[in-house]
């Protein structure tokens, strides 16, 4: 089972010796969880550094006929260190035809991921969507031998390459019931325990994984769903040892406040867990704010692996419109890559994509660095943009009856009603361009541990 257990990384967040792996101690982990966005000059600059040093990946899908523009590669292999195939690891784009398999684009992919020395997640082998027409006009025994073709022929393969196969691919309906789709009409129930079965024959090494959305929130019926099957297969030997959170997040479906609660349940079944194609529609300082509060989530559940984006700019996105990624379209870093790497506990970042603005602006971010049995202490970050700035103000919202009784580094006022309070630089508030400093405060929960809200930075 060895090779099913998280790898730590080198410090540009490349896999690392099992030798190395037993070196790191649970407690350098928490530590530097606590100390992240302060500013030191060791702090990783890049997601995937970052996260390394966390132990986990930070990945991205990647779209093979992307390969050859020179921005996106820059930007992948600067702030990645772990690969998804958008699209080329699917049914169709791999057996098109009964038999006839084509790994042109996929292998692109695979050797990029080799060359780089990036890990490489396997997106998917049994999946509704995506399935070339042939599979529909099979008859039961006929499905079912084609399934493990497909699963064997594709694991063995991409043998010793892929760390993560997402095996089964959305098979649940909203309501918890199963999807009623092509494998679940022909071969009923136990398609998913045979698809994790032959997995398990095609690539022992392989973590292997149940991927789906809207499973976020601990209560929905979907995640229950999923959570019932998974504890069913653990209890019963059914070989499972992943479960993906797709994290398509937007206004209607957002990033739930219990998201921990539910990774953390699901871990404490006795499985990894991974976000797998994370991407939240909007802009500005709520995003950041909703992917710094998804990399916390994670960070916060020992059995979270690493997290991946379902891209890496916003123009090539399958949702554009939403700009749910870290990256412009002119791979510009936006306030939530920063968020993400501050979360991530480093600082700094996001190379020379861009083209960078003129005007001061500046970014927030939250983190909680330590609780008690009646309050806590939080701590923003504050960071210039592409110009220095001489001044920042911002605004931090806490949620009744929950009461700021102490703050630090910082010059507070507040409103009437005594819940938001505007911040200023203690002194002159000078930060170089993408610089950042940090001021905290201890809330009295008083019941109430919701996280306080930040508003957007403004500088002067
Ligand atoms: O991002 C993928 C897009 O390019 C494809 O057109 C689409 C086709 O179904 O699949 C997208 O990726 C999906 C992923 O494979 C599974 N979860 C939902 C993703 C977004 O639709």
């Amino acid at each position: 089972m060895f090779n099913r257990v998280p790898r730590r990384a080198d410090r540009r967040g490349r896999p690392a010796t099992r030798a190395a792996l037993v070196a790191a101690t649970v407690g350098t982990f928490v530590a530097s969880a606590l100390v992240a966005g302060a500013g030191q000059a060791a702090a990783a600059s890049t997601l995937g550094e970052a996260a390394a040093e966390q132990g986990r990946y930070f990945g991205t899908a990647v779209a093979a006929n992307r390969l050859g523009e020179s921005d996106y590669v820059a930007t992948l292999n600067r702030e990645f260190n772990s690969i998804t195939a958008e699209n080329e690891m699917k049914w169709d784009a791999l057996q098109p035809s009964r038999g006839s398999f084509n790994f042109s684009s996929a292998d692109r992919i695979a050797d990029h991921a080799r060359s780089q020395g990036m890990q490489l997640r396997g997106h998917t082998l049994v999946w509704h969507s995506q399935l070339p027409s042939w599979v529909g006009n099979l008859g039961a025994s006929e499905l079912r031998s084609a399934m493990n073709n497909h699963i064997t022929t594709v694991m063995q393969r991409y043998r010793g390459r892929v760390g993560s196969w997402d095996v089964v691919n959305e098979a649940f309906e909203e309501n918890g019931s199963r999807r009623n789709s092509v494998f679940q009409q022909r071969l009923g129930n136990g398609y998913i325990e045979e698809a994790f079965r032959t997995a398990r024959a095609a690539d022992p090494n392989a973590k292997l994984c149940y991927n789906d959305y809207n499973t976020d929130t601990w209560s929905y019926a979907k995640t229950q769903g999923v959570y019932e099957m998974v504890r069913d297969f653990v209890s019963r030997g059914v070989p499972i040892d992943c479960v993906g959170f797709q994290a398509h997040f937007n206004s209607g479906n957002p990033m739930p406040s219990n998201y921990h609660t539910t990774l953390q349940n699901f871990a404490d079944l006795g499985v990894d867990v991974q976000i797998t194609e994370l991407d939240i529609a909007g802009s500005g300082q709520s995003q950041a704010e909703q992917y710094g509060g998804v990399v916390q989530a994670c960070l916060a559940v020992s059995r979270c692996d690493g997290i991946t984006v379902w891209g890496v700019t916003d123009k090539y996105s399958w949702r554009s419109g939403d700009t749910p990624l870290l990256f412009d379209g002119n791979y510009n870093p936006k306030p939530a890559y920063h968020a993400v790497l501050e979360a991530l506990g480093g600082s700094g970042g996001g190379g020379g994509g861009g083209g960078g603005g003129g005007s001061a602006t500046c970014t927030v971010s939250y983190q909680e660095t330590q609780r008690w049995g009646d309050r806590f202490n939080g701590q923003v970050t504050v960071r210039a943009g592409n110009s220095a700035i001489s001044g920042w103000s911002t605004t931090v919202t806490v949620r009744s009856p929950q009461k700021i009784s102490a703050t630090w580094n910082g010059s507070p006022t507040w409103d009437s009603s005594g819940n938001v309070m505007t911040m200023r630089p203690n002194g002159n508030g000078n930060l170089a361009a993408g610089a950042s400093t940090t001021f905290g405060f201890t809330v009295m929960a008083n019941g109430n541990w919701s996280t306080p809200a930040l508003g957007s930075c403004t500088a002067s």
